[in-house]
């Protein structure tokens, strides 16, 4: 069923992945409307199964309106449905380290985005004043004060799901760290992970960022001190209307930038362990995920929907052509990605 634009999204500006598709969005030029979570627009539409942010609405096959959820399918339903812009690369091979890369922002970095956030007493008392006000910035604040204790304490509450605990910090901010420092060095020889275009990969990258360099203020420190490049590319990077992409603006298969396949051996290093650790413990239906990442102890609540990110992209790697999966393979090779798909 085509969609006719406006496009309407419910959203919130602390929302990771409300910004990845705001992003896309003004960069493709799909005209949309942004209404916020708890407005009667918002609560006069249908509601989706999993209540996530952000929320598109969308018809089905039969033309109903129904309220849909998930960047990463989402924004390939955008792809089908406007022509132009894209933010699939065109070669399989770089489409495939793209999907890779989103994949670890939005389940390996929001790690780091969702601890910053909830961790550490300043960012506590910061995310807690502002995102009431997000829903609604007119009101009085003795009636904001019970929604921020509500919010923090029902977040805070919710910082083992994405494996957040006295065990993992450590992990998770080293990680968080080096992963400034690559990305940094990559920035310096062009302005986008898949080149001189964004990719899906740099819109997953873009909307974890704008939570840990622009708003929360522990990550924000650290990445202006280390890395003010990537503070400068977030805020640039959000509002790419006025770009002019072209063919020729991907990397190509056979010149993957090093700084790139660094990138990769992160991901190697740190989210390859744990998407095989947790799948393994939801097959077994085990309580703990425990294993060692980084050379330290991991240990959290096994975690379904990652079990299936790791399916999605192996049946991902078992489409491509047998060439493509080999030039793939070449890619990977040393990376430690290499384990997701042996
Ligand atoms: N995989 C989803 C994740 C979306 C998601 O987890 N959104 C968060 C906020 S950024 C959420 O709505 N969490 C539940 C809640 O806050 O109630 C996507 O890519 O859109």
């Amino acid at each position: 069923m085509t969609v006719s634009t406006p496009l309407w999204m419910m959203g919130a500006p602390g929302s990771p992945y409300t910004r990845k598709m705001r992003a896309i969005l003004r960069y493709r030029l799909i005209p949309f409307r942004m209404i916020v979570q708890g407005s009667e627009a918002h609560l006069a539409r249908p509601r989706p199964k999993v209540g996530l942010l952000p929320t598109f609405y969308l018809p089905d096959e039969s033309g109903q309106e129904v309220a849909v959820t998930d960047s990463t399918p989402l924004l390939r339903r955008l792809e089908e449905e406007f022509e132009g812009r894209s933010v699939i690369p065109t070669d399989p091979v770089v489409a495939f380290l793209d999907a890779l890369l989103e994949d670890f922002a939005d389940e390996w970095l929001t790690k780091a985005m969702f601890h910053y956030r909830w961790h550490y007493r300043a960012d506590i008392d910061k995310a807690a004043s502002i995102l009431p006000l997000w829903q609604k910035v007119d009101v009085a604040d003795e009636e904001v004060k019970p929604l921020s204790d509500f919010i923090a304490k029902r977040q805070i509450e919710r910082l083992w799901v994405v494996g957040s605990n006295d065990t993992t910090a450590p992990v998770i901010e080293s990680s968080y760290q080096r992963l400034l420092h690559l990305f940094d060095a990559h920035l310096q020889t062009q302005p986008f992970l898949m080149g001189h275009r964004p990719g899906s990969s740099d819109f997953g990258f873009l909307g974890q960022l704008t939570c840990l360099v622009l708003f929360d203020p522990t990550p924000a420190a650290i990445a202006v001190e280390t890395a003010p490049r990537i503070y400068a590319w977030v805020e640039w990077a959000e509002e790419l209307s006025g770009m002019e992409p072209k063919e020729e603006d991907w990397i190509t298969r056979d010149a993957i930038p090093p700084t790139l396949r660094a990138l990769l051996g992160e991901v190697g290093r740190v989210y390859a362990p744990f998407l095989l650790a947790n799948a393994e413990a939801v097959e077994q239906g085990a309580e703990r995920v425990e294993t060692t990442i980084d050379d330290r102890p991991w240990t959290q609540k096994p975690f379904p929907y990652q079990a299936k990110c790791l399916r999605w992209l192996r049946e991902h790697h078992a489409s491509l052509s047998a060439d493509d999966r080999a030039r793939v393979d070449g890619i990977l090779s040393g990376t430690g990605c290499e384990a997701l798909f042996a």
